[in-house]
């Protein structure tokens, strides 16, 4: 009989080694709490994230626009399904966290609680929000957690496309008329800080990166990946001829150096007080309450379908 010593052992040996942790793995106590802390903060973020550009399906400028767009939005309902999924895998129920959700006592991105009220926003999102989306996904493809590595391939090669799609969004608005362009340089000066946030507090303010980069959940601590998104999108900006709004903005020969974050603001938006928080989640618990009766049928179904296999022939 193993004693959980060497079960832990083994544990740390494999996640060392760059191996994957399966359901059905032994693994420590933490390493399961963190995870299911982390993707029960992701999954509503994709969610929650639909809201902030859905709310320009009805208005993008054309067909093309508008196609674009429902596919985008549809695929973020994508991510949260593939994310419930991996969350449960861990032996969470779905109901739970969906419930923690609707009572405001789940966090999830600071960034979907800041309003979309140009069709620039929506460019700006999907050059600036899925871009450091990617930026924070891409070493999670790595994560020691195989469902929650195994969810964000899928997911990563989706936010390409929305990051391309924002960006090429944006670079037509910023060569446009003059309220074209000045509508992406305001989009840009409202999403460039929060996008910041996006990736957490600082490494000094960060109270779980050092074990999850112990564990291979994390790869890069918040502001190395905040530093190489700052190093990625600059050049892009300056593309776009457009400025960032950072008087503090200077190249050191080796990183862009950016001015101070307004960490106050980020987590007066985090514990709820955000322009938009109370609007997303008023408007989740409604969409949920009015898919009830999708719930049921599927459900219904399942149930029937569960009956008709124990009762079929070998
Ligand atoms: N917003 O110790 P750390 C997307 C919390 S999806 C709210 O550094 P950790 C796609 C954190 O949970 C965007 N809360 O924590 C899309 C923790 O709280 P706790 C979401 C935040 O976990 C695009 C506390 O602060 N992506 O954009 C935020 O090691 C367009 C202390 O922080 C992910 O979630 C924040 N910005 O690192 C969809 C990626 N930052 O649990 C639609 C996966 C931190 O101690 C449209 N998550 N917190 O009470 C991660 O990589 C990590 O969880 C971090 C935080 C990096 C977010």
């Amino acid at each position: 009989m193993h004693a959980v010593a060497s079960y832990e052992q083994e544990f740390q040996a494999q996640v060392d080694a760059d191996g994957r942790i399966e359901p059905r793995d032994w693994m420590p106590d933490g390493y399961r709490k963190t995870l299911v802390r982390q993707i029960a903060q992701h999954a509503p973020s994709e969610i929650i994230g639909m809201q902030p550009e859905a709310n320009w399906v009805t208005r993008a400028p054309s067909l093309r626009r508008k196609s674009i767009l429902v596919a985008k939005v549809q695929d973020e309902a994508g991510h949260g399904l593939y994310l419930y999924s991996a969350a449960e895998t861990l032996g969470v129920d779905r109901e739970e966290l969906l419930d923690l959700l609707h009572q405001g006592k789940q966090k999830y991105s600071t960034i979907f609680n800041y309003p979309t009220t140009s069709w620039a926003d929506v460019a700006a999102i999907g050059w600036l929000v899925d871009g450091a989306a990617i930026m924070n996904q891409v070493p999670l493809t790595r994560c020691s957690y195989g469902p929650y590595a195994r969810a964000m391939i899928r997911v990563c090669k989706e936010e390409s496309f929305h990051q391309r799609q924002g960006f090429e969004a944006m670079s037509v608005l910023a060569n446009g008329t003059p309220a074209q362009r000045s509508m992406a340089q305001d989009a840009l000066d409202r999403w460039w800080w929060p996008a910041l946030m996006m990736f957490g507090p600082s490494d000094t303010d960060s109270p779980n990166s050092a074990q999850s980069m112990a564990w291979g959940i994390k790869r890069f601590s918040n502001d190395e990946l905040r530093q190489r998104f700052v190093d990625a999108t600059v050049p892009q900006a300056e593309h776009l001829g457009l400025v960032v709004p950072d008087p503090d903005l200077s190249w050191d020969g080796e990183h862009y150096r950016y001015g101070a974050i307004d960490w106050a603001e980020f987590f007066q938006v985090m514990k709820g007080d955000g322009p938009c928080n109370r609007e997303r989640i008023a408007n989740r618990v409604t969409a949920h309450d009015e898919g009830a009766w999708v719930r049921e049928a599927a459900a219904a179904y399942a149930a029937k379908h569960t009956v008709r296999t124990v009762g079929a022939p070998a």
